[in-house]
Formats: C-alpha cells, sequence, structure tokens
C-alpha cells in the first residue's frame, strides 16, 4: 500500500505583472466613485462639481480565509485613476487597520504613486511608488495611496486577514497632510 502521493495541482490564480489584474475564482472587487468620498478631500466644492459616477480606485481581493482568523493572509490590488479634486490628487480612502498591530506590503506594479504613512503621532511621510517599488507598512500606521502620475496606478498588496479596516478614525481626524500639486509639483501639505 502507498504510504504517501504527491502531484502537481496548478495555481488558481493569477497576476498581471503590468496592469495588478488579478484572475481566478472568490475575487471580492469593488469601485469607489467620486460620490462615495464625501469629505476625503479637502476641496469638498471641488468634488461635488464632478460626476458622482466617477471612477476613483477599484480593488480586487482574495480573502480565502475570511476576515477572522488569525495567522491567515490575504491579497489584492489597487489601480487608483488619475486625476485631481482641486489642487488634490485621486487618492485612496485611508486607514488604520482595526487590529493596530497589523502591517502590510504594498508592491508597486504600474503608474507612480505616493504612499502616505501616519503614525499614531500623526507624524507624516510619504513613499514614491513605480513598477518594483516594495513598501512596508508598519502596524499602528494609517496608510493611503494617491495617484501623482498621469496613468492609473496599480499595486498590489498583502496584509493579515483579520487586520480590518478602521476608516472612523481617518473620518473623524482625517491625515495630518495631503499630497497636493505645488507649482506643478506633488508636494506633502500640512492639513
Ligand atoms: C489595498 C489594501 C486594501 C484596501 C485598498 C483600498 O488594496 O490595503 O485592504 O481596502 O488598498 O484602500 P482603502 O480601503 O483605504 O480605500
Ligand atoms: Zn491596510
Amino acid at each position: 500500500m502507498k504510504q504517501s502521493s504527491s502531484s502537481e495541482a496548478s495555481a488558481t490564480m493569477r497576476v498581471d505583472y503590468t496592469s495588478a489584474q488579478i484572475t481566478g475564482r472568490d475575487l471580492l472587487e469593488r469601485t469607489t466613485r467620486i460620490g462615495d468620498l464625501q469629505a476625503v478631500f479637502a476641496d469638498e466644492e471641488a468634488r461635488l462639481e464632478l460626476p458622482p459616477e466617477t471612477p476613483v480606485y477599484r480593488v480586487q481581493a482574495h480573502i480565502p480565509a475570511g476576515e477572522a482568523v488569525a495567522g491567515a493572509l490575504s491579497f489584492g490590488n489597487t489601480v487608483i485613476e488619475p486625476g485631481r479634486v482641486g489642487d488634490e490628487y485621486y487618492m485612496t480612502r485611508g486607514h488604520f487597520h482595526a487590529k493596530r498591530d497589523r502591517g502590510e506590503y504594498y508592491l508597486g506594479v504600474s503608474g507612480v504613486g505616493a504612499l502616505i504613512l501616519m503614525d499614531e503621532g500623526r507624524r507624516t511621510c510619504w513613499e514614491r511608488m513605480e513598477p518594483g517599488t516594495v513598501h512596508y507598512v508598519p502596524g499602528h500606521t494609517a496608510h493611503r495611496v494617491a495617484n501623482i502620475g498621469s496613468e492609473p496606478v496599480s499595486f498590489i498588496a498583502f496584509w493579515s486577514s483579520d487586520a480590518g479596516h478602521d476608516y472612523a478614525t481617518i473620518a473623524s481626524q482625517g491625515f495630518s497632510a495631503r499630497m497636493r500639486e505645488v507649482e506643478g509639483e506633488p508636494t506633502l501639505v500640512p492639513a
């Protein structure tokens, strides 16, 4: 009788490393539009002048173990369109992790982005994201990405499945700085 066996199984998911597009099963997909981003950008008047259905960014996420399992990992992508609300670049909503100690990796795939990081003391810095760049988001650090180029920005993310998203803290306190175009240059400006 055979004691063990080995066989080749094929990968069920694929990533296109030019666009960060993920194909496979069990993918959650979400598009966030201008109309969803109330009070996220500084210039609310400029946001209200844009068609609310305008897509700002889309996310695909693969969370095989669900969001409650400690130790499990999830991955996904984000694609942010180029554009601005007033002088502020299109960006993700941004969040702390609900479980504050959970970290995350972001891998730049296409376009030019700015990863904006803010610690719990509200110290903010940013890292340029380009194809091939790798970014570690430590625990206890809020994070969002702005598209500071003229092409879509895409990146792949890996995170602890049970990290959770705390949007409420950002909704009430915001980030301490915003990525704005100042004299033609992307500049992190204190809020
Ligand atoms: C990355 C990950 C996701 C996150 C997404 C969009 O793909 O960090 O967990 O949902 O970016 O960011 P946000 O949820 O802040 O809109
Ligand atoms: Zn996160």
